[in-house]
């Protein structure tokens, strides 16, 4: 049995907090499925469009639980027209579009009670930017503990333009005029001219652009305590979801025989060029970048110069060992909880503890990288594919860009002294035998999803269904078979990681164990309870804790919502509940044919040393990455393969270590289904 990566905090002092029996969950799935439906075009729901049109949102104050500040201040930027437009493009990266959905963000975590909320939602929906208010929405539905239960339908299915291509939602809009039911292929972004191209599966990938939005809806950069709580270990968690992003990229490549990712360096030409094939709903194309253009200052945002200071600032302090607060003040970072300051440091978020010293390498560089195209405003152009969540894997640039940042990390936890004998072993625990169950092999296959909310349309013609099909990578299905001997006690509580690496680069020579541990790829992570004596723990690759399974369709959503409110039953979608992780489809790398070599490691800890909070295995609660409440495992992520190692042999002489040689086949296998 799982027990949970996070645990959800039971109550929530602030917005939705006040528990209202009276609204079902099926509900709230209803409500919060047709404010998200055809976000683009007036509300459908007949509650919801009277609440539009009749409710006032500061007739009623003891509705919110600041007095309704929040609302105030927002409402009197409506009166004043000061909030951006309908019908243009949205950035979390522009400061001003960022500060009215996050004033919208505030109105809807003050509010009490669920009604409420939808009427306020309904509210500006029908006023504000549409871009702000799914922004504003999610979070919401996100962080706020009364709508715990809902499901957010998938993202590319809301807001279609930033997952599709131009070519294929140009045809959805031709299908919608001719009223022609169609189904349209979806292809990615290049050609074979280019070898970009041969890992655009992963980049491109409608689950990974999501995982992408969503870790970073659930730990913002923008978070203030105040809303709610804290976000346990946030900087930490920004390191390692962008390493195992690029360390799964790498694999990727390896798979594909290219060479590893390159860092982007400011004082160098970005090699890649990247032509995004993708356009706004609103405000025209996304702009391209042709190859090997040196990096250019930014008017408004930054110099080429700023960025190199502020990277010389984060690289002194890494060789000091310790960060400045804004009051001269130090921290220590020579510890495992340096990695949560740094990361703070370099995303920046609001954590920082001195962002005016060493700025927002992270925010600055995507918007750097993103308006590269058009770095002084001559064009016009809107924003690059940089500057959004759901777009920025997209461009190879962005794998270039947190590489450069992972190495900077990487300089710091290579400070760290190296773990010993005795830091590892686990006395009287050994990993007897590890085994696969079943092959370790991936293939593609179509998927398809709407493209009905992409397109204008009126209420008085009935919908056809548009829809794209998009070839997705996948696995087999496999289990680890593991034998653990333990000697201790019976009901010793465990911790079980399992990390594979590439064995060998895309030229055939081994990676050196230090340069394998490092580009470690975690697969899972999860707690048992040993018997006395022989152990065999089967642990199947579709429960892995670093992963989530595909959220049902829009339509399906509607569908099952519909059929609980009418029938009174139940709605289940528990399972979809946490979007924030990897697609289980890319728990493993695509290999390749004649089997990628991997060293994969199970690594049993103790679970009681380990375990930050009590009753660690009773947990039954899946919710990788989370965001409410503490972390429960206190190790550093990555453990204990995130510091540097001196000597590998240690990794053999623990015996509750185990190591073994897998292969990851690709046969070329594609399943169609059209
Ligand atoms: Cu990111």
């Amino acid at each position: 049995m799982k027990t949970a990566l996070l645990l959800l905090a039971v109550a929530g002092a602030a917005l939705f907090s006040v528990a209202s029996a009276d609204v079902s969950n099926a509900q709230k799935q209803h409500d919060v499925n047709f404010l998200l439906w055809k976000v683009n075009e007036h509300l459908r729901d007949e509650t919801h469009k009277g609440y539009a049109k009749t409710f006032d949102p500061e007739a009623d104050t003891s509705h919110y639980s600041d007095n309704g500040e929040a609302v105030h201040r927002l409402m009197k930027e409506l009166k004043d027209h000061r909030l951006l437009e309908q019908k243009h493009w949205f950035s979390l990266f522009n400061d001003r579009h960022r500060e009215e959905a996050l004033m919208l963000f505030d109105v809807f975590m003050h509010c009490k009670d669920w009604v409420t909320g939808i009427k306020l939602a309904a509210y500006f929906r029908e006023r504000m930017n549409e871009g702000e208010f799914v922004y504003a929405l999610y979070a919401t539905i996100i962080h706020a503990p009364l709508a715990e239960h809902v499901v957010l339908p998938p993202l590319y299915e809301v807001t279609p333009h930033l997952f599709t291509n131009t070519e294929v939602i140009q045809e959805a809009y031709a299908a919608k005029m001719r009223q022609t039911p169609s189904k349209i292929k979806s292809s990615f972004t290049g050609t074979a001219r280019n070898k970009e191209q041969r890992v655009a599966y992963f980049g491109e990938d409608i689950g990974m652009n999501t995982h992408h939005v969503f870790w970073h809806l659930e730990f913002p950069f923008w978070w203030r305590d105040s809303y709610s709580h804290k976000l346990d270990r946030k900087g930490e968690n920004f390191f390692w979801v962008h390493h195992q992003l690029t360390c799964r990229f790498d694999a990727e490549r390896i798979s594909n025989y290219l060479d590893p990712v390159e860092e982007l360096q400011w004082d160098k030409p970005i090699h890649d060029g990247f032509a995004p094939h993708t356009s706004y709903k609103y405000g025209g194309a996304f702009p391209s970048r042709p190859d090997d253009v040196d990096f250019e200052d930014v008017d408004g945002v930054a110099r080429v110069r700023d960025m190199i200071i502020t990277d010389s600032r984060i690289r002194d302090a890494i060789a000091h060992g310790y960060i400045i607060k804004e009051d001269g003040s130090h921290i220590d970072i020579m510890n495992d909880r340096g990695i949560d300051v740094l990361g703070d440091v370099i995303e920046s978020s609001l954590y920082s503890p001195n962002s005016q010293y060493y700025g927002a390498l992270h925010n600055t560089a995507h918007i750097m990288l993103g308006r590269q195209a058009d770095p002084h405003g001559k064009y016009n152009l809107p924003p690059g594919v940089m500057e959004h969540f759901e777009t920025a894997t997209r461009d190879p640039g962005f794998f270039r860009l947190h590489k450069y940042m992972d190495n900077i990390f990487r300089e710091h936890k290579d400070s760290l002294p190296s773990y010993t004998f005795d830091e590892l072993d686990f006395k009287g625990v050994s990993v007897t035998n590890v085994a696969i169950d079943g092959t370790l092999e991936t293939y593609f296959e179509d998927f398809e999803y709407s493209l009905i909310n992409a397109v204008d349309d009126t209420e008085s013609i009935e919908d056809v269904d548009i829809d794209t099909y998009v070839p997705r990578l996948d696995h087999k299905e496999f289990s680890y078979n593991i034998e653990i001997n333990n000697e201790k006690d019976p009901d010793t509580l465990a911790t079980i990681r399992i990390f594979a690496w590439p064995h060998e680069d895309n030229n055939g020579v081994d990676f050196s164990f230090d340069d394998g541990r490092w580009n470690a790829i975690e697969l899972d992570r999860f707690w048992v309870k040993l018997s006395a004596g022989k152990n065999n723990i089967v642990c199947k690759s579709t429960d892995s804790a670093v992963t989530v399974h595909d959220v049902p369709s829009f339509k399906t959503l509607m569908e099952k919502t519909e059929a609980a409110l009418s029938g009174g039953g139940d709605l289940d979608l528990h399972d979809f509940e946490s979007a924030t992780g990897l697609p289980n489809r890319f728990l493993l790398p695509k290999g390749n044919h004649n089997g990628m070599k991997f060293d994969l490691f199970v690594c049993v800890t103790d679970g009681a040393a380990d375990a930050a909070i009590a009753d660690l295995h009773s947990k039954d609660e899946f919710l990788h990455y989370g965001a409410n409440g503490v972390y429960p495992d206190k190790r550093p992520h990555g453990y204990p393969f995130d510091r540097h190692v001196e000597d590998e042999r240690l990794f053999d002489q623990v015996t509750n270590f185990h190591h073994i040689q897998v292969k990851v086949f690709n046969h070329g296998e594609h399943i169609h289904h059209h």
